[in-house]
């Protein structure tokens, strides 16, 4: 049985986990109103994947016989100055969300949860790769500055993105 304190966060990060959700679907109606269809898609598988880590934590506060609480999520802003300010917000909700697990993690270490703590390093992982993915687009977008058609290619670029579900125990 999972100890309370860690319940509530787990619950909390769920909150969070959907507010990302969220964020990105915005984006991605966003650009898919701004004629980016490729920025729109990348925006769209990312929103696919944080309702996968939503549901991570969902299942496994199920598994460990926790009870999972669903809270209200904000709303997320709908409008963006441009694809490099989008790109901007997202490396810094992404970091937000680094240092919400990095709090996990000391609080699994605090409670001596190790079923918790293997769980956080899938997570510790992604975050790594989710701050190097939009590092390299914003770094993408510096080098193109106001030359559409460098943005175009891009667009191109990130219409190719698929969504993998992740599976559960992975
Ligand atoms: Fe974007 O990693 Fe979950 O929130």
């Amino acid at each position: 049985m999972i100890d309370r304190e860690m319940e509530e966060a787990i619950n909390r990060q769920i909150n969070e986990e959907m507010y990302s959700a969220y964020l990105y679907m915005s984006m991605s109606a966003h650009f898919e109103n701004a004629g980016l269809k490729g920025f729109a898609n990348w925006m769209f598988v990312q929103y696919q994947e944080e309702m996968d880590h939503a549901m991570k934590f969902y299942r496994y506060l199920q598994e460990r016989g926790g009870k999972v609480r669903l809270y209200e999520i904000n709303e997320p802003p709908h409008e963006w100055e441009s694809p490099l300010d989008a790109m901007e917000q997202t490396l810094k909700h992404e970091q937000h969300i680094t240092k919400c697990i990095n709090d996990l993690v000391d609080l699994a270490e605090k409670l001596k949860d190790r079923p918790t703590f293997n769980l956080l390093q899938w997570y510790i992982d992604e975050q790594v790769e989710e701050e190097a993915n939009d590092e390299e687009i914003i770094n993408q977008l510096k080098l193109i500055g106001d030359n559409g058609q460098g943005l175009l290619m891009l667009d191109r670029e990130l219409a190719q993105r698929t969504y993998t579900p992740i599976q559960q125990g992975e």
